[in-house]
């Protein structure tokens, strides 16, 4: 008999297929996001489970699975999942770094020019019909971006995709990050590692690319707001919660700084009503890796790593376990 696994949310056939050669696999072809006790009804008597951001698993949903051994998230951060309650339970918790670097540098990028620009406001301007003057010399100024300082909280490996970008723009990089990058790359991208009272208060961008955790809970708050420039754009690529999104909205309504660019929200798909009334912000909805070759490599990974852990669970040692984020969960027996 195959090893069951469920599949949180949609995924692509190729995928789909692979999985089903070695499980007994509960799809979701329709996409509906369940709510935590549906979802643990579905994966009751599963051995495997493969989830989404939009899936919480915590220890009540732990205690609901007695079979599970292995969850797979697709996608890098795991703060959707209480990794101590898996770990303590002995389930192996696997992500999919690195194949969205690239992607998700870009979405980082375009919001640094869409919001410098002022794209969004000017392409509702003309879809809106309001364009009546050819030109004007004072016509939707925005920031430049070539030569600007660009400060990124978070120099993982999506935050070091952006810097290289930066370099192709002349920027200064600013950084902050527990361990500082070897003094060749840091050369190569004009970087500097600074406290972030500095990052906050000397650039023009501010990007955002720490992993949520309860320590980055509203990192970026009405104080630290008032510590950047008053033509300051923030950038929110990370996840819902490091920025305290209320407070960021009074300061883009009374002119603490000048932009944002946010690609994730408090509370998201509801987006603060109050940010939604700012022009001066661009919204998308956590798109930051939505490119089809890099959600299909991620399912794909996320496929893969619990095939791996799932065969390694069942006694092949011979396998090699990829991108279990809480390897301490193998000492539980
Ligand atoms: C994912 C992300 O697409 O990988 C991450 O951490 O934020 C996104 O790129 C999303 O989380 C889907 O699970």
């Amino acid at each position: 008999m195959k090893p069951k696994i469920t599949i949180a949310r949609w995924v692509f056939d190729d995928v789909l297929q692979r999985l089903q050669r070695d499980f007994d696999v509960s799809a979701n072809p329709s996409d509906q996001i369940f709510q935590p006790s549906e979802l643990s009804a579905r994966a009751v008597d599963c051995d495997g489970l493969i989830t989404a951001v939009t899936d919480h698993v915590d220890a009540a949903f732990i205690a609901a699975c007695p079979k599970l051994k292995v969850i797979s998230n697709i996608g890098v951060g795991v703060n959707n999942i209480d990794l101590a309650a898996c770990t303590a339970r002995g389930i192996l918790v696997c992500n999919t770094p690195d194949v969205l670097n690239a992607a998700t540098a870009d979405l980082g990028f375009a919001l640094i020019l869409a919001t410098a620009r002022r794209i969004t406001e000017a392409e509702q301007f003309v879809r809106a019909g309001n364009w009546k003057k050819a030109f004007a010399v004072n016509q939707f100024l925005g920031h430049d971006v070539a030569g600007a300082t660009l400060g990124i909280i978070g120099m993982g490996r999506i935050g070091q995709a952006v810097a290289r970008r930066a370099v192709g723009f002349d920027m200064r990089v600013l950084y902050c990050n527990r361990t500082q990058l070897p003094t060749a790359q840091e050369q190569a991208l004009n970087a500097s590692r600074v406290s972030q009272a500095a990052l906050l208060a000397q650039s023009d961008f501010v990007l955002l690319l720490v992993p949520y955790s309860p320590a980055a809970h509203h990192l970026i708050g009405a104080r630290e707001l008032l510590l950047m420039k008053p033509s300051a754009v923030l950038i929110n690529i990370a996840r819902g919660g490091v920025v305290d999104d209320a407070a960021l909205a009074s300061a883009l309504a009374n002119g603490t700084i000048a932009a944002a660019g946010l690609d994730v929200f408090e509370g998201e798909p509801v987006v603060n009503p109050a940010l939604l009334a700012c022009k001066n912000v661009v919204l998308t909805p956590h798109i930051g890796s939505a490119t089809h070759s890099t959600r299909m490599n991620m399912a794909m990974l996320a496929a893969q790593n619990l095939t791996a852990a799932l065969q390694y669970a069942a006694g092949d040692k011979n396998i090699a376990l990829q991108n279990v984020v809480n390897l301490d969960a193998l000492k539980i027996k």
